[in-house]
């Protein structure tokens, strides 16, 4: 993968649409269109025109024409990926938009592998490596939530955070590395508690950051939420209620759902992944007992059961036996049939899927179960993914070393390493330290033309 390449791909989604743009980025972005497209009317070559213009014209490949276009010349570095680009515009099919990129390739591009664009973007300067992977996080959004959390960290709500943390470490570590060159002088006491302090602010400041971890990771995978009960309870009811379409198959019938069924729903602007399950019972056939196996699979991978019950029927010795067998799971009872039955009045959420009453109530019960009952310290707007909480990790760790090696006087060499292990891992947030391997990971997740 040769940064000096200038590359090229689809931008837009596989599909039949209105428009369908090609980007193409590098150094020799503008001459390579060029080579590949004939101007309107006035018909001045791409690489005369002013930066940010667009132009109307056709793409050719020999003598051919392959679609009528607008291409959109925009010159380094006020471009995503900070090199010269140009965006063509073509009509919205998959063979024609396959057949401009083509042509761009044969003009003298390369491919461009999944996730290079907002590599480039990276390596240059434009975006550091949390907002990065914003740019995915933002196309993977699936609730307004995930949304809201992963366009905060595109403008910079975490780096903020992270090089405020770093810059903290970095001025500690530069005092403590002034006094290495004299060994013969101790820190000040007063300037040693100075220093230690602003090691335990900047460790809190990691520590509030690590606590939005749990939030993160719902935001960005989903609480696997599973459907459990009797046949005939209203579990495939439920689901179409909480994703409000008629998804699974209601009847009267006991044990009308055989199979699992899952569907993401966004609940608060949570996204929820919920699972159907067959209810459980003796003397099924043997379809029904391969529905009910998996059900109970569905309920062990689960991070939280809704056990949905009958109200009309009440709680029953079969429920006792699900429940015992669930065990330990997070269990929210569901009363249903609150129409037609009083539930006993104990814990759980009372609803009606036939009515919707209480569906707002439990809505706001799953929210609760997603934000793992807490407010995050660093503010709403951070919730950080998996890479970011094991590198803070480590930090924090480093950094409750180094307090406590202040604190016992160690030497100062072996405390400026602490402390550089911390703020290295603190900075791999932001791609301060990133590996190629590191780079690899994280951009070949992004899709294509990214
Ligand atoms: N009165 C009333 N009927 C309901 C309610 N919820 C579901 N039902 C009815 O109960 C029956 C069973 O509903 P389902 O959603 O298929 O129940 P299930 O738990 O998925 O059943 P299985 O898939 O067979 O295990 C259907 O006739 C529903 O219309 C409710 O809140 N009130
Ligand atoms: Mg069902």
């Amino acid at each position: 993968m040769n940064p000096a390449d200038t590359i090229a791909a689809i931008a837009t989604p596989p599909g039949e649409g209105g428009l369908a743009v090609i980007r193409i980025s590098g150094a020799a972005a503008l001459s390579v269109a060029n080579r590949c497209f004939r101007g309107g009317s006035r018909g001045i070559p791409l690489d005369q025109v002013p930066s940010h213009t667009v132009h109307h014209g056709w793409i050719i490949r020999g003598e051919a024409v392959v679609d009528e276009v607008l291409a959109t010349v925009l010159r380094a570095p006020r471009t995503y990926t900070r090199e010269d680009t140009v965006e063509v515009g073509c009509h919205g099919g998959v063979l024609v938009s396959r057949r401009v990129l083509e042509a761009v390739l044969a003009a003298g591009a390369r491919l461009a592998e999944p996730g290079e664009f907002t590599r480039r973007a990276f390596v240059n300067g434009r975006l550091d490596l949390a907002q990065a992977e914003a740019v995915a996080d933002l196309i993977h959004a699936r609730t307004e939530r995930s949304a809201r959390v992963a366009l905060a960290q595109l403008q910079g709500h975490l780096s903020g955070k992270i090089h405020e943390a770093r810059d903290a470490l970095m001025l500690v570590l530069a005092h403590v590395e002034a006094h290495l060159d004299f060994p013969d002088e101790d820190i000040e006491p007063s300037t040693g508690r100075l220093l230690a302090a602003r090691m335990r602010d900047a460790l809190e400041l990691v520590r509030g950051i690590l606590r939005t971890s749990h939030e993160g990771r719902i935001l960005r995978t989903g609480l696997r939420v599973a459907i459990v009960g009797l046949p005939n309870a209203g579990k495939s009811s439920l689901l179409n209620r909480l994703l409000g379409e008629d998804r699974a198959i209601v009847t009267p019938v006991a044990g009308t759902t055989r199979d699992t069924l899952e569907e993401t729903a966004s609940v608060r602007g949570w996204p929820i992944v919920l699972v159907d399950t067959a209810g459980v019972r003796e003397g099924a056939d043997e379809v029904e007992v391969e529905g009910i196996r998996r059900a109970r699979l569905a309920a062990e991978r689960a991070e939280l059961l809704l056990h949905v019950v009958d109200a009309s029927r009440g709680w029953t010795a079969d429920d006792d036996a699900l429940r015992a067998e669930l065990g330990a799971a997070r269990t929210v009872v569901v009363w249903n049939k609150s129409d037609i039955g009083v539930p006993p009045g104990t814990d759980g959420v009372t609803a009606s899927c036939l009515s919707g009453d209480g569906i707002d109530a439990l809505r706001d019960r799953i929210a609760m179960e997603a934000a793992g009952g807490r407010e995050s310290a660093a503010g709403d707007e951070i919730a950080i993914g998996a890479r970011h909480r094991d590198a803070l990790a480590r930090g924090a760790a480093a950094m409750e070393r180094a307090i406590a090696a202040m604190e016992s006087g160690v030497p100062l060499d072996l405390l400026a390493l602490e402390i550089r292990v911390a703020a290295n891992a603190v900075g791999e947030v932001v791609g301060k330290t990133a590996t190629d391997d590191l780079l690899d990971t994280i951009f070949s997740a992004f899709c294509l033309g990214k």
